[in-house]
């Protein structure tokens, strides 16, 4: 666990996690291992379908490995993906090239009653070896990120049943609250189990992914997001105090913003809507800030890219601050502008 490594510590991620200001940020970009890459998608073909990927150790620490050696960035996240917690739990999950997730949504308390929360560990047991593989094979000094979805977003998937259907929670949280309560509830309690276990494997920060952060109207902020992630954050500062925690509730709404600030997390990441300088003034001094640039200058290039980074920088002056997109960056984004970003950023 962190703390046994002092190349990690002085890590310019880890130390921007702990509230320091440093001379140049650290950076690393969401879905850096991915269909951008040649060597991803080399990999990829190793493995019958994308869930497969996930749970074949030696194939997800290739791939997460892959933007390490290429680009030497200042943090590398565990290849995986939100949705296997609703796989773990005994939901048919699936993945459509080009498509993304698809689940069998659940549709009222006898479908949930069919998934378990005892067999999530044993599931997920390939993603532990990956994190074990990794420990062995990633740079001394280069900090490993474990994540899971928040409970939201998942169960979002769980009831929505993939993409673009992320209003279909909402609207059954009108109609049968007390269905949509027992779901998040699920989806926290396996998380807590999965996170628990990632960082007895030795992951150094946690990343707690709210992407659906937007579709929550004000009335349900207290019951979806924030009152799920005080569960999850609370439990894991009693299990491993010293653990760096990152949320990203993904949102052009301060007020949710400044929500999750209010948790003891240690950065909250910032889509690319929200102007940083807003950001900061919904969080601590000492909470660093993640994120905000635009995904598509990875996509255009060129003297944008030094632009960006030159604004975010003289914007975070002063606060700690860990430079990384607004989203993940997208399969037509291209390494130049991947190369072009670290340049702007190191000199
Ligand atoms: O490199 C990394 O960042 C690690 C791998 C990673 C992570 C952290 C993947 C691999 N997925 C995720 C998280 C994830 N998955 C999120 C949270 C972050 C975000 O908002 O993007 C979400 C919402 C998902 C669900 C998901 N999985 C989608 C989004 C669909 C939608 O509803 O818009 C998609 C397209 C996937 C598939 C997926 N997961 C990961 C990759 C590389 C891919 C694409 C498939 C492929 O490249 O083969």
């Amino acid at each position: 666990m962190t703390g046994r490594n002092p190349e990690l510590q002085s890590s310019l991620f880890l130390r921007s996690l702990a509230g320091e200001v440093t001379s140049i940020p650290p950076v690393w970009l969401m879905r850096q291992a991915g269909r951008y890459l040649p060597e991803y998608r080399e990999t990829r073909k190793k493995a019958k379908t994308f869930l497969d990927l996930c749970y074949t150790p030696e194939l997800a620490i290739e791939v997460t490995l892959q933007p390490i050696r290429r680009f030497g960035f200042d943090a590398s996240i565990m290849f995986s993906d939100i949705l296997v917690v609703p796989d773990a739990l005994g939901q048919k999950v699936w993945f459509v090239e080009g498509e993304g997730p698809k689940l069998e949504p659940l549709k009222d308390e006898t479908d949930l009653a069919k998934l378990s929360v005892d067999r999530v560990l044993a599931h997920l047991d390939p993603v532990f070896q990956t994190i074990r593989g990794l420990k062995q094979s990633l740079p001394a000094s280069t900090p490993l990120i474990g994540f899971c979805g928040a409970p939201h977003t998942v169960a979002t998937y769980m009831i929505g049943g993939g993409s673009g259907t992320q209003s279909e929670i909402i609207r059954r949280s009108y109609e049968a609250p007390g269905f949509v309560r027992k779901v998040i509830d699920q989806a926290t309690e396996a998380s807590i189990r999965y996170l628990k276990r990632q960082i007895d494997e030795g992951v150094d920060a946690i990343q707690l992914f709210e992407s659906w952060a937007s579709a929550v109207p004000p009335a349900l902020v207290e019951d979806h997001i924030i009152a799920p992630l005080r569960r999850i954050v609370t439990a894991l500062k009693a299990y491993a105090p010293q653990m760096p925690i990152l949320a990203f509730p993904r949102t052009m709404a301060s007020e949710v913003v400044r929500a999750t600030a209010q948790l003891p997390v240690s950065a909250i990441s910032i889509e690319t809507g929200l102007s940083l300088s807003e950001a900061r003034k919904q969080v601590g001094q000492k909470q660093a800030l993640q994120g905000n640039l635009d995904p598509l200058l990875m996509v255009t290039g060129g003297d944008a890219i030094d632009r960006a980074v030159d604004a975010a920088r003289a914007t975070m002056q002063g606060h700690p601050y860990i430079l990384n997109l607004g989203h993940g960056i997208t399969p037509d984004a291209s390494i130049a502008s991947v190369e072009r970003l670290l340049k702007s950023v190191r000199g």
